[in-house]
């Protein structure tokens, strides 16, 4: 095998040739990240029939990918975090040996690249040189993955720049598990259907994936480095890597831009929300939101003890079903061109389409499983996870300071779940430790009807319960540690779009209405606006929201969605004794001090709250 001269890093060519001896690829491709080497692998698999290309009138040098039916989405169960010690992982991960599972790993990996290229792909986790950035380089026998690491990642020859004789790199070593026997045909979604497993050993800050090709599987610098390894080196390095979206709030003419970084689970708006539209009155007063990232930050302190947070991804991964010119315009413009399209359905004419993209479905499309479609049909057109892959510098909301090494300052953390009842519209937690407490033990509704399951709250602390590189319970300590050495801390606020009234139906209208909350966020963040105090927090007052355009939106609505009914509210600070319970041993304790606070202040007198009604 020839190793490129530029690549200088002595670990770097030593792991390459081991894994080549290891995987034994028939070759092996050395990406430079360049637009001609994307076209080439394009056209590649367009030939190979892994992509399809579609119509370039309607959709410039996009591609759809249909995945084999049992690789369609991340895999939990088949997740690891592989600590030495299985303290260290905690109860909500995963855990093996790492010796055992290296056994296990050197087997499955032994020939897995036969009749395939070993590609090597060097990709840099927020801006080239960023001291907030950090490294990766990923050994895949994908082009699928190559190319949408492209999209998703800085990924190029430049990293080798920053890499340099012995700068440090996670290594990502990825296989789909589907060698190839001379002669044999290959499929256009290799996958191994039986096996599969994503491991993370934390301490030696490396990843293996086998037997899947799809997302958060197989694009490794996503979920598993850019949150599970970076989180147990951000623990160890004194920072903070976060399932969080980071947008801008503008308000002209004063020129005031204030940065917020967002934690919600998924199926809560996320993207829809970084990319968030105001109505039209607060856009003529001149409000305006921008987007740095919607899914993953990295938060470092600064020098001016502010902290700086940056997206370290370049793309976006954003679930289909769903988005449309309505839930989210700068989303289906980010993706019309540049896109590569997986598990949607394909238009006659050659374009895509899934599930509440319009209003009325096409007569006829062909599905994610390649059969034909027509409303009549039973199954859906697009897979529930079907997703487009799009550069994220192509949405219209992008902010300006995407790109700065520096990262971009962050003056407010919210934190959202799924709630029918209980939680209010929004709220500001006392002080750091009473807004960890509420990421903490932060809980979604179910959506999918999956078994009796529907309704029912899944505790999901900081939205990261599948992605938290070690013990849960360690990492509540690290926020509150972080916490104690920030002179002045961000403020933190929860939220909750999702409470219904006593029909069943949501009393908040939701995406571009959430501005109005933004708003009072952002002025109590640079303490400005009013509020009331509540047992759980500072809460807005009516009077306290902009309500222009809105004006049909009454106090008793609003009161609706942010009363404090105190028998819920005893019943929901119970609740989160069994998740103190499955952390115990390494629960921090102000955990406990804390729900013993809210509950005493929860029996104070007072009938309201300001005049939001106490049940
Ligand atoms: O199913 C997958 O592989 C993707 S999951 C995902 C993708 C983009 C952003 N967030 C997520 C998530 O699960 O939080
Ligand atoms: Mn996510």
């Amino acid at each position: 095998m020839q190793i490129p001269e530029y690549v200088t890093n002595a670990r770097l060519r030593n792991w390459v040739m081991k894994m080549v001896d290891l995987c034994n690829p028939d070759a092996v491709h050395w990406c430079t990240g360049t637009d001609a080497e994307y076209n080439h692998l394009t056209a590649q698999m367009v030939e190979s029939g892994t992509f399809i290309r579609l119509n370039p009138e309607k959709r410039p040098n996009s591609f759809l990918a249909r995945s084999d039916p049992s690789d369609v989405a991340r895999v939990e169960d088949r997740t690891f975090i592989c600590s030495l010690s299985k303290q260290d992982a905690g109860p909500t991960n995963n855990w093996l040996h790492p010796r055992e599972m290296k056994e296990k790993l050197n087997e499955l990996f032994h020939g897995c690249m036969r009749g395939r290229t070993m590609y090597v792909i060097p990709f840099s986790m927020g801006p080239l040189g960023s001291p907030i950035a950090h490294i990766g380089v990923q050994l895949s026998d994908s082009p699928y993955v190559a190319v949408s690491m492209k999209i998703m990642t800085r990924m190029g020859r430049e990293v080798y720049d920053v890499l340099g004789d012995n700068r440090d790199f996670v290594p990502c070593m990825h296989s789909v598990g589907m060698p190839l026997a001379p002669g044999q045909k290959d499929v256009p979604w290799p996958c191994n259907r039986e096996t599969k497993y994503i491991v993370h050993f934390p301490e030696e800050r490396a990843i293996w994936s086998y037997g899947s090709g799809y997302g958060g599987n197989a694009l490794l610098g996503k979920k598993c480095f850019a949150l599970r390894i970076a989180s147990a080196l951000a623990r160890d390095e004194g920072w903070l890597a976060e399932h969080m979206l980071i947008l801008g709030v503008e308000k002209q003419p004063q020129g005031e831009k204030t940065y917020v970084a967002a934690a919600f689970p998924s199926a809560c708006g996320k993207t829809n929300f970084a990319m968030l539209i105001p109505p039209p009155a607060l856009q003529q007063d001149g409000w305006k939101v921008t987007t740095v990232g919607d899914d993953i930050a990295w938060i470092k302190p600064g020098d001016d003890g502010k902290l700086y947070a940056i997206n370290p991804e370049a793309g976006m991964f954003g679930v289909a079903p769903g988005t449309s010119e309505k839930s989210n315009p700068n989303a289906m413009a980010t993706i019309r061109a540049n896109t590569i399209f997986t598990n949607v359905a394909l238009t006659d004419d050659g374009d895509v389409w899934w599930e509440g993209m319009t209003k009325t479905p096409p007569a006829h499309l062909i599905d994610w499983t390649g059969q034909d479609w027509t409303p009549h049909s039973e199954r859906k057109a697009a897979h529930a996870n079907a997703r487009f892959t799009a550069p994220i510098v192509q949405c219209p909301s992008i902010d300006p300071a995407f790109d700065d090494p520096r990262g971009v300052p962050v003056e407010a953390f919210i934190f959202g779940g799924r709630r029918s009842t209980t939680v209010p519209l929004v709220y500001q937690a006392f002080n750091w430790n009473y807004g960890v407490y509420a990421a903490a033990t932060m809980g979604s509704e179910m959506t999918a009807a999956a078994a009796g399951k529907l309704g029912e709250v899944r505790r999901d602390p900081f939205a990261m319960l599948p992605f938290a590189g070690y013990h849960m319970g360690d990492y509540f300590n690290h926020w509150l540690n972080f916490g104690r050495q920030l002179v002045n801390p961000p403020r933190i606020f929860c939220v909750n779009w999702f409470r219904r009234d006593a029909q069943g139906n949501f009393v908040w209208h939701g995406f571009g209405e959430n501005m109005r909350i933004l708003k009072w966020i952002v002025e109590r963040a640079r303490g400005r606006s009013t509020s009331i105090e509540s047992p759980i927090g500072w809460m807005p007052r009516y009077e306290d929201l902009d309500w222009r355009g809105l004006e049909d939106f009454s106090r008793e609505q609003f009161h609706d969605i942010m009363s404090i009914d105190r028998a819920e509210w005893q019943k929901e600070l119970l609740a989160h004794e069994e998740l103190f319970m499955t952390l115990y041993d390494r629960l921090p304790k102000e955990m406990l001090y804390l729900r013993e606070l809210m509950v005493s202040s929860l029996w104070r007198s007072p009938e309201h709250w300001g005049d939001i009604p106490a049940h």
